[in-house]
């Protein structure tokens, strides 16, 4: 690209996410290519090029025939312990849960390993479907040692697991967790409403009490059309 189309491109970049970041609604159509290359004194391939690069950090989407949209803003999770309830209110968003179930099973060797526990002592998983504003975007799997959570959560996982575990003296301090990229089998991608092998994240969390003590071993999947993790990192 030549020095003029470069600045031509860097002045459309910086007007599309002013646009995207003040006054576009998601799924608000952008001006067409053509009026923005007339705008711009760009020619169609700058313009494409510009929106093909909005469209690969997810800011924009395309619909064959007819346009380009403004994206889903991505919920940002930053690397604080926050619970799935919080990052939904934090944004304004309703946090809810769909197809919840519990059931006691054996700790098997990953989660036993994880959780500190034998392969053969007993845990409570819990699966949920968590939606934002109704909209399904993480599927859990959160698996509890039965010696610290006996009884069952029943209504208590229609709110917050994290909310219900302090009220019982488990309040969560610290967490380990690891964040891999993956892809939704079908099963998954059904539920949270996106195409089969639609990108995920793969979160997996043990977190402990301020006694040290394994509370929950999760794993979460996340959209990867709606999700970002935000680090701060440091230089000394
Ligand atoms: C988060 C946790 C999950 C926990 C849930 C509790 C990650 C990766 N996972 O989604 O382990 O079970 O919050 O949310 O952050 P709740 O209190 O709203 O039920």
């Amino acid at each position: 690209m030549n020095e003029e189309a470069e600045g031509k491109s860097a002045r459309l970049r910086r007007h599309l996410l002013s646009l995207l970041g003040d006054e576009l609604a998601p799924h608000d159509r952008l001006p067409t290519e053509r009026s923005l290359a007339e705008e711009f004194g760009a020619s169609r391939l700058t313009v494409r090029l510009v929106l093909d690069q909005l469209e690969r950090e997810g800011r924009v989407y395309r619909v064959q025939g007819s346009g380009t949209f403004a994206s889903e803003p991505r919920i940002a999770k930053s690397v604080e312990l926050t619970s799935f309830s919080e990052d939904m209110r934090a944004r304004g968003l309703r946090p809810g849960s769909l197809a919840v179930t519990e059931e006691r099973i054996p700790a098997g060797a990953e989660v036993g390993y994880a959780l500190g526990i034998s392969p053969s002592a007993e845990v409570l998983h819990v699966r949920r479907v968590r939606t934002a504003d109704g909209e399904p975007i993480c599927l859990e799997h959160s698996y509890l040692p039965s010696a610290l959570v006996p009884g069952t959560l029943g209504e208590a996982l229609r709110g917050s697991l994290y909310e219900e575990l302090a009220g019982h003296g488990l309040a969560l301090r610290r967490a380990e967790q690891t964040i891999r990229a993956t892809v939704l089998d079908p099963a998954d991608a059904r539920e949270l409403r996106v195409a089969a092998f639609s990108p995920a994240f793969l979160v997996q969390r043990t977190a402990y009490d301020a006694r040290g003590r394994a509370v929950e071993r999760a794993l979460s999947l996340y959209r990867a059309d709606r999700y970002s993790y935000e680090l701060t990192i440091y230089r000394d």
